[in-house]
């Protein structure tokens, strides 16, 4: 067969088939959530709530945090792309995949016999042989979220367990740990099992530090007997778009927790310190992502809802308030902490 012409039409067909997927992550209002959908071109890949149940049946992983929404009306964080997903699910394990990144959940019930470390690296044993195999092996993001945080279980913290666990997995596992960790978030739910959510890539992604704060993966054992195993915040770019994820951030400067006991203060600093990320952010990749999102949102985590004035008066008038802003009702991975801040921000 001679063809030695390819029709323009062909050409132009296989370059946006090649191009890469475009992100979408949007709070959606939970009794809107189906028509949305409907009417949206764009390819869900998960939905995840917050202390509501959604009725209906949806075309992807439905995650249910039970982390109370405690401002507004209800809503569903909605995340989409514009590439054809491919989906699989079993009984504690769904995952969507576009063939540029996989998001994911793992769901695992605690039992008595066993304490949280082993179902921490169990979770995280089972998520990074699920990328691996996928082809998906990069991790770019990932939320830890379980109930009694604080508790003590024989003796050492439910969340030093949980840290415990985690880093057996990830240094075990993860090529170029350290540097290789991701941005995440530690929450302590109202209820429920071990979840973790995470998103990983066919391509890896840029892992960034923050200047005012020591990387987490080297803190003292002061706070536990493993470091926390994450990066500050993590970039991924493609030819159409960037997205950076802040790690949830907490007033912690240096390794130390600032301002015990004052949300409103807490949280200026919590600011100080993305304001410091995004400042790296700019720096090391000459991106301006605060003055140029196509998309920001954040989700405050809130100990006590009590101190939610404090807490959003801080926020009113900084960036933050210029992109969606979600409150969250959820214990935090330090008892003097009070407020836990994490955003994702688009552009291009
Ligand atoms: C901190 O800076 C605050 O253990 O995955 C923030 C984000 C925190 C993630 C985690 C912990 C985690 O240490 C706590």
């Amino acid at each position: 067969m001679k063809s030695t012409t390819i029709p323009q039409s062909t050409m132009t067909a296989r370059r946006v088939s090649e191009s890469t997927a475009r992100l979408d992550v949007s709070y959606v209002e939970c009794e809107r959530l189906p028509l949305a959908l409907a009417e949206s071109a764009a390819r869900p890949m998960a939905i995840v709530t917050f202390g509501q149940t959604l009725s209906g049946s949806f075309p992807c992983p439905v995650i249910a945090l039970d982390l109370p929404q405690i401002d507004g009306p209800p809503v569903a964080e909605v995340w989409t792309s514009d590439r054809p997903v491919h989906i699989q699910e079993d009984s504690s394990c769904a995952v969507a995949m576009n063939g540029d990144f996989l998001i994911g959940s793992i769901g695992l019930d605690e039992r008595a016999d066993r304490s949280l470390d082993d179902t921490a690296y169990e979770a995280y044993s089972t998520m990074l042989r699920r990328l691996y195999d996928a082809g998906y092996p990069y991790l770019w993001r990932v939320w830890n979220y379980f109930p009694r945080i604080n508790d003590d279980q024989e003796g050492l913290e439910r969340y030093r367990r949980f840290c415990v666990g985690r880093h057996r997995a990830l240094a075990e596992t993860l090529a170029e740990f350290p540097s290789s960790l991701p941005a995440a978030t530690a929450v302590g739910t109202k209820s429920g099992p071990l979840q973790i959510v995470f998103l990983a890539g066919a391509q890896p992604a840029a892992h960034l530090g923050n200047p005012r704060q020591l990387n987490a993966y080297e803190y003292p054992q002061d706070y536990g007997p493993r470091s926390p195993s994450f990066a500050r915040a993590t970039l991924t770019r493609s030819e159409r778009e960037c997205v950076l994820y802040l790690a949830g951030t907490a007033s912690v400067v240096g390794h130390a927790s600032r301002h015990a006991g004052l949300p409103r203060q807490q949280t200026e600093e919590t600011i100080q310190n993305i304001q410091a990320v995004l400042d790296q952010a700019k720096h090391a990749e000459g991106l301006d992502l605060i003055g140029t999102p196509r998309q920001a949102i954040y989700k405050v985590y809130v100990r006590n809802s009590s101190s939610l004035p404090a807490i959003r008066g801080a926020i009113m008038n900084t960036p933050l308030s210029r992109g969606h802003v979600l409150f969250l009702n959820g214990d935090l991975c330090r008892n003097e902490l009070l407020v836990e801040i994490e955003g994702l921000l688009i552009s291009g």
